[in-house]
């Protein structure tokens, strides 16, 4: 079951730059930074709020590490701005497969390791109206720790 708005992938030219845009015009701070070299970004998460699952919503902020990944290929032709979405879940596995069955494009035979040690996996923008989405399972364990037991 999808149980937030885990964050808000937001494609950038320059990470340090637009760190310091959201950190001076609304306060929000750095809470996690890490390169991610098989997605091909380098990414902050700003930690918005904390959900009612046990987990969190974050802005990820995205610059692409090199031209030909899917953020460098996008930016290139749509500049910055809004790249995906990312819902929460507590059994990401599980919840791909249901939205797989339903013949929408799952881009992952097995989900691959995201931002803070979480599971992610996409669903083709095609299939989505438009929106690139994404689903996670966070790696910590209290996260999605409520929803897991419903
Ligand atoms: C591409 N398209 C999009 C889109 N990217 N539509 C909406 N939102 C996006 N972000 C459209 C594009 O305009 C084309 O439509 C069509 O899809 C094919 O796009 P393309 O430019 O030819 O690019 P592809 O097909 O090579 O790649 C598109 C996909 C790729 C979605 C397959 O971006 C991908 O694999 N994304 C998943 C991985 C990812 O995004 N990683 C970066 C975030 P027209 O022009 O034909 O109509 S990493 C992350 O979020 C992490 C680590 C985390 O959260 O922890
Ligand atoms: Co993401």
């Amino acid at each position: 079951m999808l149980t937030r708005i885990d964050h808000i992938g937001i494609a950038c030219f320059d990470l340090d730059k637009t760190v310091e845009f959201y950190r001076a015009t609304y306060g929000f701070e750095v809470f996690h930074s890490e390169v991610n070299e098989e997605q091909g970004v380098r990414e902050a998460m700003l930690k918005i709020n904390d959900t009612s699952d046990g987990g969190s919503s974050y802005l990820q902020l995205l610059e692409p590490t090199r031209e030909d990944s899917a953020v460098g290929k996008w930016l290139a032709k749509n500049g910055e701005g809004v790249h995906h979405i990312a819902f929460g879940t507590a059994d990401v596995d599980g919840d791909a497969e249901a939205i797989r069955s339903k013949d929408i494009r799952v881009l992952y035979d097995e989900p691959r390791i995201g931002s803070m040690g979480s599971r992610i996996t996409f669903l083709h923008p095609k299939d989505t109206h438009g929106v690139l989405t994404e689903l996670v399972t966070s790696a910590k364990p209290s996260a999605d720790h409520s929803s897991a037991e419903h």
